[in-house]
C-alpha cells in the first residue's frame, strides 16, 4: 500500500468558512498525521493526544488528521518533502536519514526500560533530536516500541543456536541486520508494510517487534512461537515537516513541543499496559510463549559480533549510554 502515492500532496489542506458576517473567516489548517499499525494501539495513543493537545492549545485552528501507513520510510521521506506534516516511526529507517540514530539500534544496549527512557529524555536524547534539521526533519519527541522479542513460525526458540538459519525479517537497518547475521540467521530487510505478506508466503520464517507491536497488528494470526528475547530496545520518534514547523508561531511552536511531550507520555503508558497484559493475550490468541530466555546466552552470542555490529558506530557515544544511571 502506498498512502503517499494513494493520498497525493496533500499539503496543509484550508477548510475555510466563508463567513459573510462581520466575523473573521475560521481558517483551519489541516495536520496530516501518518504511522503504521493503526490507531489503537501505542502509537496510536500517542497521536490521540498529540491531537487533543496541539488542536486545543492552538484554539482548534488546526485539525489534527490520522492516516495509516506502514511504510515507515515512505512516511519519513513524506515529512521530509512536506506532504504530510508528521509521522510517528520506529527508528528502523531512520538512520538512513540521520546516521546518529544508528547508535540506539545496538542489541542489549539498554538495560531496562527505565535506562532507555532516561537516555532519552536526557540530554544525550535531546542531542539526537538536534541532528534532524540539517537532515530537513524536525524531531518533535522520543516515543517507543518497547523491547523487541523473536517471533517465528518454524520452532520453539530457547538458545541463540534455535536462530541459526532462519529467514528473520529484519527493519532496513543495517546494525539489525548485522546482529541477525552474528547469530546466524539469514536476515531479510524489508518495510513493515512488507512484513504480513511476506510471512504469510513464507518468503521469511519470522520476524521480531516489540509485544505492542505483534498484538495490535495481530502477527499471531502469521506467527506460532514467541520468545521473548528482548535482544534491543525499539525507539520511536514523533518527526515532522519543516515546512509545517517553520510557519508555526512562537505560541504554536510550543504547542507543539508541549503536544510531543504529552504524545509520548501517552504512547508509554500504554506500551507499559500492552507489556503487562499482552503475553497473555497472544497466548490465549494460540501462540507459544518461551518467557524464560537465557539472556545470557544471546548477550553472548552477540557480544561475539560486537566490532562488526558496531562498526561506523559512535564508540564514545555508546560508552555514555551505557554509563547512564538513573539521576545522571
Ligand atoms: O514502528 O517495522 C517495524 O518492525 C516497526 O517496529 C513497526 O513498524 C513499528
Amino acid at each position: 500500500m502506498n498512502m503517499t502515492r494513494r493520498t497525493g500532496l496533500k499539503v496543509l489542506a484550508f477548510s475555510a468558512t466563508l463567513a459573510l458576517s462581520a466575523a473573521p473567516a475560521l481558517a483551519q489548517t489541516q495536520v496530516t498525521f501518518q504511522h503504521p499499525i493503526g490507531i489503537n494501539s501505542h502509537y496510536g495513543a500517542g497521536t490521540t493526544a498529540f491531537k487533543e493537545t496541539f488542536e486545543r492549545l492552538t484554539n482548534n485552528r488546526f485539525r489534527v488528521i490520522y492516516q495509516r501507513n506502514d511504510n515507515e520510510r515512505e512516511t519519513i521521506e513524506a515529512v521530509q518533502i512536506g506532504t504530510i506534516e508528521c509521522t510517528i516511526t520506529s527508528t528502523g529507517p531512520v538512520g538512513n536519514f540521520v546516521a546518529e540514530t544508528r547508535n540506539l539500534d545496538v542489541p542489549f544496549l539498554f538495560r531496562d526500560t527505565a535506562h532507555a527512557r532516561g537516555v532519552l529524555d536526557s540530554t544525550i536524547g535531546q542531542e539526537l533530536l538536534q541532528r534532524f534539521p540539517a537532515r530537513g526533519i524536525v524531531a518533535v519527541a522520543w516515543l517507543e516500541n518497547g523491547f523487541r522479542h523473536m517471533t517465528n513460525s518454524r520452532r520453539e526458540v530457547n538458545t541463540p543456536a534455535d536462530v541459526r538459519g532462519l529467514k528473520v525479517r529484519t527493519m532496513e537497518n543495517p546494525v539489525h541486520m548485522r546482529a541477525f547475521q552474528t547469530l546466524g540467521a539469514l536476515p531479510t530487510p524489508m518495510a513493515f508494510s512488507e512484513l504480513v505478506p511476506a510471512l504469510q508466503q513464507g518468503t521469511v520464517d519470522g520476524q521480531e517487534n516489540p509485544i505492542p507491536v505483534i498484538l495490535n497488528n495481530n502477527l499471531n494470526q502469521v506467527q506460532r512461537h514467541l520468545t521473548l528475547t528482548g535482544h534491543v530496545y525499539s525507539p520511536a520518534m514523533l518527526l515532522c515537516s519543516p515546512a509545517f514547523v517553520n510557519q508555526l508561531n512562537a505560541q504554536d511552536r510550543a504547542a507543539l513541543v508541549q503536544a510531543g511531550r504529552d504524545a509520548a507520555v501517552a504512547n508509554r503508558a500504554r506500551v507499559t499496559s500492552d507489556e503487562q497484559t499482552g503475553v497473555d493475550e497472544l497466548r490465549r490468541r494460540g501462540m507459544t510463549v518461551v518467557t524464560q530466555v537465557d539472556s545470557a546466552a544471546f548477550q553472548a552470542a552477540l557480544a561475539s559480533g560486537s566490532a562488526q555490529i558496531e562498526q561506523g558506530l559512535d564508540s564514545a557515544l555508546l560508552s555514555r549510554i551505557r554509563a547512564w544511571r538513573p539521576g545522571s
